[in-house]
């Protein structure tokens, strides 16, 4: 049967995503942005930079307080995905889409730039996955599913880069891919592929993409990434975004979808608002009919998720200053190489959270036209201007690779002479550009530059009809391959994890199905290297299997350190042989305010015999810890060492709905025998049927408490709401037999 749906309860099965993939269509093209809707109202709130709420989604811990909602921001969110495992990831995208990511970026496995063709199948990938046409339109399938339970569009998006750029754009563009990273001096720079190979290809990729509507990201974060000290390359980053630009403007890209890959240059303890707000200014200044996605700094992070948070909200604000249209949530994976769930959807909350609360910022404040912005942001633009012109002064951009003008760690007009050089004649794919022969035909649609179809009967505004529609208009045409490698592949894989797809067993995972990953927190009293020691031999005491610090911070020298180690397990959990209590229920905070608003409520209370332990009782009670008082209730205190008689006969007195007594003091079972007692008392003066009598205490058992003849037992971890959920409901139970 098609999957057409998935349900909330039920885990995405990846063999249905699986069935049928060659005949799999995909459903649109091109980039979704978000809706906004302006003065959204949601609970008691207008909100002004919002959009269209989730039809289902995860709200922040703290939406409990506010009726569950959960605010999309007007920025797209990405989340970058690095598994390795395109099965896994695709689990990892609908926990993202829950958590309010619309552009799932999919990384690639390392190095695929140097791979001078298409791969296939669906082999395991190092800090991302090899990108083949299975596994996008696997993900992209899911993805298909995932937008409909979620109710937005979410964007599907990888990298154009590379010697086989043309060719994975062709293959983005046949299978519905909605953003892509494109940038030739990526490829120059950083993969050392020949320069006129790069642009040569770029435009036939650009070209495409532009056909498919496939929104494009540069690739300039990188010279921030990569550069010694990367905010001296802050002209640079304006001159790369530029010239990527312009080129793709110029080979027919739509503006909208032109987004340039923006990184605030810097970090704390770098005083970072001060140096990226200028920079961010005149980059939106000299760019502005782009689209900016902004990328967090990752060069200045360390393992701390911690200082990882605070930069990504420094990062936030420059955004939200400078309207960023995309923000990136790259996580602290990028500065440890710890690429796993939980990373990617705390990030995902990090951003929803950030903007949430920013709402409306821009509205109440401007920046200032004049003063240290204005005149740092001229002279940015100023440098990177005079870089420009130097480019074409030395006689063009591939000149200036060659002299290493690129990713020099002194701020232009500064040169140290340790940029990236690249020689003109040089790289991968060097000598591999032919000029095209007389009789050369190209009957496909969205091709760079000329078709060449008139001398052999076609029509140059159509060139594939010649051959009956190429791959775009005709989908029987594209070949789909299934697996290559009858090793290295999602099949293999899957049967390895089966019983734990298909039984009750349960392992703890971080990046995939049962990989039996946990990480532990510990504070060692030792230095850093001692208590790095130190912890994995608790790791390994613990029974662990491969522990390994993975982040340690000293709090003092000699006091101790903070360690976050990772190990794995190597048992697993049946579920099925687990006795699993039911979740206590609870009326929601409304229905017990009018339940108690329309009907008042009485009750006395005190903590009984000679106990004088107040504090549990104060908890239940007190509006200060959430108690039942904010709820209306009228409440009565006795004190502590309250004889039982006395609570009882207050009762009668005050004609009280309830009597709460507490005894933490358990020395000859009291407790028990203090509830037997309010209750005989209770039944003594005529009084039983109309009060309902409540005992708690850290000792109380409640089914021993109800075995007294009371109502209800409270004991541990009981809070006021779960006190007033009982006096309600039990309350209209008495109602009903009345
Ligand atoms: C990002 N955080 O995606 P190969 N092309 C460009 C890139 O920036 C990258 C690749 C290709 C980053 C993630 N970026 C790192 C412009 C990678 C990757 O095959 O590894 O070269 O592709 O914004």
């Amino acid at each position: 049967m098609a999957y057409d749906k998935l349900e909330k309860d039920v885990k995405i099965d990846i063999e249905r995503v699986l069935e049928d993939l060659d005949k799999y269509e995909p459903r649109r093209r091109g980039w979704v942005w978000r809706n906004h809707e302006k003065d959204l109202k949601m609970g008691p709130f207008t909100f002004h930079d919002m959009t269209t709420p989730l039809k289902q989604s995860v709200g922040l811990p703290s939406s409990k307080y506010f009726d569950g909602m959960d605010p999309q921001p007007l920025p797209v969110i990405t989340t970058e995905i690095a598994s390795g495992r395109f099965e896994d990831d695709i689990r990892r995208m609908r926990m993202a889409a829950w958590h309010g990511a619309d552009h799932i970026m999919v990384i690639r496995t390392a190095g695929q730039s140097h791979m001078d063709g298409l791969i296939e199948g669906t082999p395991q990938g190092i800090g991302g996955v090899p990108i083949t046409r299975k596994q996008v339109r696997a993900q992209r399938k899911a993805l298909d599913l995932i937008e409909d339970e979620v109710g937005r569009p979410i964007n599907y998006h990888s990298y154009v880069s590379g010697v086989a750029g043309p060719d994975v754009a062709v293959m983005f563009a046949e299978e519905g891919i909605n953003g892509a990273h494109q940038d030739p001096q990526y490829n120059v720079l950083y993969r050392n592929i020949n320069c006129v190979r790069s642009f040569v290809d770029a435009c036939e990729s650009k070209k495409i993409m532009a056909w498919a509507d496939i929104a494009q990201i540069d690739g300039a974060h990188n010279a921030n990434a990569t550069a010694r000290e990367a905010w001296k390359v802050m002209p640079e980053l304006i001159v790369q975004h530029a010239i990527n630009s312009l080129f793709s403007r110029k080979v027919g890209m739509k503006p909208g979808n032109i987004c340039l890959s923006t990184v605030p240059p810097t970090a704390p303890p770098a005083p970072c608002v001060y140096l990226d707000l200028p920079y961010a200014v005149a980059l939106r200044d000299l760019l502005r009919d782009y689209k900016m996605r902004a990328q967090m700094n990752t060069k200045y992070m360390e393992a701390s998720a911690r200082e990882a948070t605070v930069t990504h909200v420094l990062n936030m604000l420059i955004s939200k200053l400078t309207s960023a249209d995309i923000q990136s949530t790259i996580t602290p994976d990028e500065g440890r190489n710890v690429p796993w769930h939980i990373y990617n959807i705390e990030a995902c909350d990090t951003a929803k959270q950030t903007f949430v609360g920013m709402d409306g910022l821009m509205e109440m404040v401007e920046l200032k036209k004049d003063g240290p912005l204005a005149e740092m942001s001229r002279e940015i633009r100023e440098r990177a201007t005079l870089f420009m012109e130097e480019i074409v002064e030395v006689g063009g951009y591939f000149q200036a690779v060659q002299e290493g003008f690129f990713v020099d760690s002194g701020k232009y007009p500064e040169r140290n002479g340790d940029g990236i050089a690249r020689k003109i004649e040089g790289g991968i794919g060097y000598g591999f550009v032919y000029e095209r022969d007389e009789d050369y035909m190209a009957p496909v649609t969205a091709h760079y530059g000329y078709n060449n179809v008139e001398q052999y009967g076609g029509d140059p505004k159509n060139p594939s009809a010649l051959i009956g529609g190429c791959t775009f208009e005709d989908r029987s045409k594209i070949v789909y391959i299934d697996e290559l490698d009858d090793q290295d592949n999602v099949n293999v894989r899957l049967a390895e994890v089966e019983k734990y797809r298909k039984t009750s067993l349960v392992k703890p995972e971080m990046e995939w199905l049962a990989d039996g990953t946990i990480m532990l927190n510990m504070f060692i009293p030792e230095n850093k290297r001692v208590a790095e020691v130190v912890a994995v031999e608790i790791g390994k005491k613990l029974g662990l299997v491969d522990p390994e610090v993975i982040n340690r911070e000293v709090m003092q020298e000699a006091e101790g350190t903070r360690i976050e180690m990772k190990g794995k397990v190597d048992f697993d959990i049946d579920v099925d042989s687990l006795v699993i209590p039911p979740e206590p229920h609870v009326l929601s905070d409304a229905e017990i305010r009018a339940d108690i608003d329309e009907k008042p409520m009485k009750v006395v209370c005190a903590t009984v015999g000679e106990d004088e332990h107040s504090v549990g009782l104060r908890e239940i009670i007190d509006i200060k810890h959430g108690g039942i008082e904010k709820y209306g209730i009228e409440v009565h205190y006795l004190g502590t060492s309250c004889p039982v008689e006395k609570l009882v006969d207050a009762a009668v007195e005050l004609n009280a709905d309830a009597i709460m007594a507490s005894t933490i003091i358990s020395h000859d079972n009291i407790h028990y025998k203090n509830m037997k007692r309010i209750h005989e008392l209770a039944v003594e003066k005529g009084i039983r049927d109309q009060v309902m009598i409540l005992c708690g205490g850290t000792q109380v058992i409640p089914e021993e408490a109800v075995k007294q003849g009371i109502d209800a037992g409270f004991g541990r971890n009981s809070h006021g709401v779960d006190v007033a959920t009982f006096l309600v409901e039990r309350r209209r139970e008495m109602n009903a037999n009345k």
